[in-house]
C-alpha cells in the first residue's frame, strides 16, 4: 500500500486533483482514516502552493516530513519508578494482539535495566494454558509468577501479585490480562475491577495501563483504542508485529484523537524483539 506511492508518482508531469486523489486513496487504504487524510492532503498542498512546487516526485519528501509532524508527541518513555520502589503495569489488548510476548519482553528490557525482582500476574485465568505460557516465559526470562487457578477471579490474581511484590520488596508487577474484544460490555468492566483493586491494595494509581496492539488489524485499531480508553484510561500504547507487515498506519488517527503515545513496538517473537518507538524510522519504515 505504502510502496505503491512511488509507483503513483513514476511518469507524472504535473501535481494536479486527479494526483492528490490517487495520494489520498493511498493513504485512506494505508489506514489512516478520512480525518488524518484530509490532515495530510491539506498540509500537503499548502505546502506546494507556498514552495511553488511543481515536480511529482518531490512529494514524496513533502508527504514523509508531513507525516512525521503529525506524530510530533507520539514517542513515549515507560513510567518506571526508582530503583527500590514498585512500578505496575496492567497490560490489555484484544486476543492475540501479543500481550504475554510482551511482557516477557518488559521484564527483559527491566532486567538490562538493573532491576531486581520482576514479577508477573498471570490474570488471564480464562484461556486454556495461558498460564503455563507466562509460566514458561517467567523462567525463561527470570520473574517470578503469582498465579491462581485457571477460572479464578483475575482481580484477585492481581490483587496478590501487588501484595507479593509491596511485601517482598518487588521493583516491578506485570499484570497479564485475557484478550477481549473491546465491544464486550462484562469484559471491558472486568478491566475496571482489576485497575481498582490494585489501586486498592497500592494506595495510588497504577503507574501504566498499555494496550498492545497488532499493527496488522489496520483501521480495528482505532476502535479498539478508544473502547479500551474508555474502560480504563490508557498511558501508552505498544504497537506489535512490525516485523511482519508494512502497515501500522492506524497510529495516526489513535494519536490524533486520543493523543496517546505510543511507547514501544514489537519487532518479533523474541524477548529482545522490544524497540523504542521514533517516529521518523516508523514513517521511514511504513514506506
Ligand atoms: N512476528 C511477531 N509476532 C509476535 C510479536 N508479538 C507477539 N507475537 C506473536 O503473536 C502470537 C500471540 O502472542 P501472545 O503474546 O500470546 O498474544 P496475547 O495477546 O497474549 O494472546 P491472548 O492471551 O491469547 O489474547 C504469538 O505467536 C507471538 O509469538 C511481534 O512483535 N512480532
Ligand atoms: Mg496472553
Amino acid at each position: 500500500m505504502w510502496g505503491g506511492l512511488e509507483g503513483v508518482l513514476r511518469g507524472r508531469r504535473e501535481i494536479d486533483r486527479k494526483l492528490l486523489d490517487e495520494i489520498e486513496a493511498l493513504l485512506i487504504g494505508g489506514d489512516l482514516g478520512v480525518e488524518a487524510t484530509g490532515a495530510v492532503i491539506a498540509a500537503l498542498q499548502k505546502r506546494v502552493a507556498e514552495g511553488h512546487i511543481k515536480e511529482p516526485e518531490l512529494l514524496l519528501p513533502l508527504l514523509k516530513e508531513i507525516l512525521k509532524e503529525q506524530l510530533s508527541g507520539a514517542e513515549g518513555t515507560l513510567a518506571l519508578r526508582e530503583d527500590g520502589e514498585l512500578t505496575v503495569f496492567l497490560i490489555l489488548g484484544v486476543n492475540g494482539s501479543g500481550k504475554t510476548t510482551t511482557i516477557a519482553k518488559l521484564a527483559q528490557r527491566f532486567k538490562q535495566l538493573g532491576k531486581g525482582k520482576i514479577i508477573f500476574a498471570a490474570a488471564d485465568t480464562f484461556r486454556a494454558a495461558a498460564i503455563e505460557q507466562l509460566e514458561v516465559w517467567a523462567e525463561r526470562v527470570g520473574a517470578e509468577l503469582v498465579k491462581h487457578r485457571p477460572g479464578a477471579d483475575p482481580g484477585a490474581v492481581a490483587f496478590d501479585a501487588v501484595d507479593h511484590a509491596l511485601s517482598s520488596g518487588g521493583e516491578v508487577v506485570l499484570i497479564d490480562t485475557a484478550g477481549r474484544l473491546q465491544t464486550k460490555f462484562n469484559l471491558m468492566e472486568e478491566l475496571k475491577k482489576i485497575d481498582r483493586v490494585v489501586q486498592k491494595r497500592l494506595g495510588r494509581e497504577l503507574d501504566e495501563r498499555l494496550l498492545v496492539l497488532d499493527a496488522t488489524t489496520g483501521q480495528n485499531a482505532i476502535s479498539q483504542a478508544k473502547k479500551f480508553n474508555e474502560a480504563v484510561p490508557l498511558t501508552g500504547l505498544i504497537l506489535t508485529k512490525l516485523d511482519s507487515t508494512a502497515k501500522g498506519g492506524a497510529v495516526f488517527p489513535i494519536f490524533r484523537e486520543l493523543g496517546i503515545p505510543i511507547k514501544l513496538i514489537g519487532v518479533g517473537e523474541r524477548a529482545e524483539d522490544l524497540h523504542e518507538f521514533d517516529r521518523e524510522e516508523f514513517v521511514e519504515a511504513l514506506f
